[in-house]
């Protein structure tokens, strides 16, 4: 039975891995850190919270003790990092944090590795935000970076590292970039599931609008179960590597807008332009949307768009779900959250 180690269990993509790689008759070990009050809602959605070759363990990435300790007690054969501070807006209120978690982070799991094992598969979840201010599109592995956060810098030296760990040790360290992925476990802070939540919200009556950042903003939106094989497929290729995974399709934030207010039968119209833009339900006349420049960024990152035709050839790996359908999808559960009082 092979054993793998995937940090941030409580987090939107550590639910689905640790869910994906159970079934796959893994023993895993998946991460929590230790707060007043531990949330684990999304294994429990899964119903995989009680699967016995599960085992949940207290770790916090900021720790090199405590990674060496874990990696040494349990001596995988895989390790997944994706436990980050892990939302952009936030980087720039809290720059040294995420550098110390979403940066440094990588590095002690990576000197875990060399020390205790170097035959440790790891994998690190590098994002797109490293294009930042695209040089190219659509992007591929092979286009330069240009964060436009701290997150995105962060993000950038962790996969440095992980390139750095690959050449000078033979370590198996690969690096998914990963374009933005979405779902039903979405956190609600990203705008999605934000979107989407409050959609139902708004039809059932519960919300009477819902306030947004930058509509303009454009960004190329996968389904994260897809992505989490990906993921799971790198690491049993035959080399380590860098792979980028994307659907090659980029919309705006009003697009997406458009698309859930559709999924719960409702059509919007927009007004106005920039901080006076509104979107109204064509039917009641109703402002359901309206811009706060509050959740504007300090800097913005304006499209995404990754062509993941390396993951393709290589891994045969494609995404499955189109946009619609995980809109859909998100919308469906929202409502179904919505009506029964669910409030993560
Ligand atoms: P989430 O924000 O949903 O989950 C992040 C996880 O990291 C949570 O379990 C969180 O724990 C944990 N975590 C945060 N800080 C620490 C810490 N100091 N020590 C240990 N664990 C910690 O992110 P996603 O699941 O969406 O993303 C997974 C990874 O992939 C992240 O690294 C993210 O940056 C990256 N990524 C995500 C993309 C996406 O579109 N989803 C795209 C590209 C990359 P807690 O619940 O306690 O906060
Ligand atoms: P992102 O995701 O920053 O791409 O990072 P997010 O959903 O937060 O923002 C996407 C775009 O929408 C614009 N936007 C808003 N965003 C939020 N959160 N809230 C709003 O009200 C709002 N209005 C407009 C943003 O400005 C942005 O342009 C996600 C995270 O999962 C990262 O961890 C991951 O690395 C990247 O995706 C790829």
């Amino acid at each position: 039975m092979k054993k793998a180690i995937v940090t941030g269990i409580t987090g939107q993509d550590g639910a689905y891995l640790v869910e994906l790689l159970l079934n796959k008759g893994y023993e895993v070990y998946g991460t929590y850190r230790r707060t007043s009050s531990v949330n684990f809602w999304r294994i429990e959605e899964l119903g995989i919270q009680n699967s016995p070759n599960l085992h949940l363990i207290e770790y916090d990435l900021t720790d090199q003790a405590n990674s060496i300790r874990m990696v040494m007690e349990i001596q995988p054969d895989e390790i997944y990092n994706l436990a980050a501070q892990s939302f952009v807006g936030v980087s720039f209120e809290q720059p040294l944090a995420t550098a110390h978690i979403t940066g440094l982070g990588c590095v002690h799991l990576l000197e875990a590795i060399r020390i205790v094992n170097p035959k440790i598969k790891f994998y690190q979840a590098s994002t797109s935000e490293m294009f930042g201010e695209v040089q190219q599109i659509p992007q591929t592995e092979k286009t330069p970076f240009w964060p436009r956060s701290p997150y995105g810098a962060a993000k950038m030296y962790a996969h440095w590292m992980v390139v750095n760990y690959r050449e000078s040790y033979g370590i198996f360290a690969t690096s998914g970039i990963l374009f933005n992925h979405e779902s039903p476990l979405r956190g609600r802070e990203f705008v999605t599931r934000k979107i989407t939540d409050s959609v139902a919200k708004i039809k059932l009556g519960k919300l009477e609008y819902m306030e947004l950042g930058n509509m303009d903003a454009k960004r190329d939106w996968g389904y994260a179960k897809d992505y989490v094989e990906g993921m799971y497929l790198m690491l049993q290729a035959d080399k380590a590597d860098t792979y980028l995974l994307a659907t090659n399709r980029t919309e705006t934030v009003r697009d997406f807008v458009t698309m859930a207010f559709k999924g719960a039968g409702i059509e919007v119209e927009f007004k106005g332009n920039a901080q006076d833009e509104v979107a109204v339900d064509k039917n009641s006349g109703k402002t359901v949307v309206r811009v706060n420049p509050k959740f504007y960024r300090p800097a913005e990152v304006d499209i995404l768009i990754g062509n993941p035709q390396k993951a393709k050839d290589e891994l045969g790996w494609e995404p499955k779900c189109t946009l619609e359908e995980l809109c859909a999808m998100m919308v469906k559960e929202d409502l179904r959250r919505n009506e029964i009082g669910f409030s993560f």
